[in-house]
């Protein structure tokens, strides 16, 4: 196999509720070093890296929430992560709360190259949870309360000798998702996330929210002959839980590299992109087999509904 890249997955533990953005940013640092001495060109770190998982509390006021947000990026907590990835000369992707100088709130990820440079920018599109909590549940996930729907679509960037999509979190879930990202020609895609042990099913079996987690990957991986990159915050935020399993996936939807702890823990792989061009050019070939004009109800339809009429007199 020849190799394009060496991909690192930076899983970060838990981050209590109290803990400070320069004591997170020096774990951050330590992983890239880490990374750095497995030969990685690339880093990849989770959703909403630099803080506790912050829209499992409900306040009133929103603005009460601001604390969590960098309002510039490198943010002045954040620049030693840039400045210790120009000096090694290895480029990450970062998932953070962002408060834009309009006062919009995003939960965004960037992708950063050797130099230091941000290269390109995703804005989280599929918000999981509600806007108001859900009364008598001991569980909450309140995104829409907090973040607004990205505006910057599904962006896909050269960098690293490769074509990289991002994505974060809940979006892992949606197969337009990584249609959007290969419809471009996405090689690699970049995913964070943080997804809590319970959901509002409290009879859900708990060993769904692994298995529903690499399904989505490694389906995505496969369905869109792209290598795909899962980095998780894990472990125990104050009472509460993460999942780990921070996972690489090759186009063929194995995995080749997969965290076996909820700490900070590095993995790495080495990427052959052409390893994805056999699903192209033949089993998933795009142009030749995909039929758009028959996926009209894609567009139309958001929510469940009922069947379309079939036309019998062509039975
Ligand atoms: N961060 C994030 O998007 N988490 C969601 C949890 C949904 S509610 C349990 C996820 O899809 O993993």
């Amino acid at each position: 196999m020849s190799k394009d890249l060496t991909l690192a997955v930076a899983q970060v533990g838990g981050i209590s509720i109290d803990e400070d953005r320069t004591s997170v940013v020096t774990r951050l640092v330590a992983l890239l070093r880490e990374a750095k001495m497995l030969g990685a060109d690339l880093v990849v770190f989770p959703e909403l890296t630099l803080t506790a998982f912050f829209p499992r509390y409900h306040r009133d006021d929103v603005s009460d929430m601001d604390g969590y947000f960098e309002r510039s990026m490198p943010s002045p907590p954040v620049q030693p992560l840039f400045d210790a990835a120009k000096e090694l000369g290895i480029g990450f992707h970062l998932g953070y709360a962002e408060l834009t100088p309009e006062g919009r709130h995003f939960n965004t990820a960037i992708l950063v190259n050797a130099n230091g440079e941000i290269v390109g920018k995703y804005r989280k599109i599929h918000l999981p949870g509600h806007a108001e909590p859900v009364p008598n549940s001991q569980f909450q996930h309140l995104e829409k309360r907090y973040f607004e729907v990205g505006d910057l679509g599904f962006g896909v960037f050269d960098a690293f000798g490769a074509r990289i999509g991002m994505a974060i979190c809940n979006d892992r879930r949606w197969p337009e998702t990584y249609r959007m990202l290969s419809l471009q020609g996405a090689e690699l895609g970049l995913f964070g996330y943080n997804t809590p042990t319970m959901n509002w099913n409290p009879d859900e079996e708990s060993h769904l929210i692994m298995f529903n987690h690499l399904l989505a990957l490694q389906a995505g991986a496969y369905q869109n002959a792209m290598w795909i990159a899962a980095a998780a915050k894990a472990g125990r935020e104050d009472g509460h839980r993460l999942i780990g399993g921070s996972v690489i996936i090759a186009p063929s939807g194995e995995i080749v590299a997969k965290a076996h702890t909820e700490a900070d823990e590095v993995i790495a792989a080495p990427i052959d992109l052409e390893f994805g061009r056999h699903f192209r050019d033949f089993m998933l070939n795009f142009a030749a087999h995909r039929r758009p004009e028959q996926y009209g109800l894609l567009l139309e339809r958001t929510g469940y509904g009922d069947p379309l009429p079939v036309p019998r007199d062509r039975w």
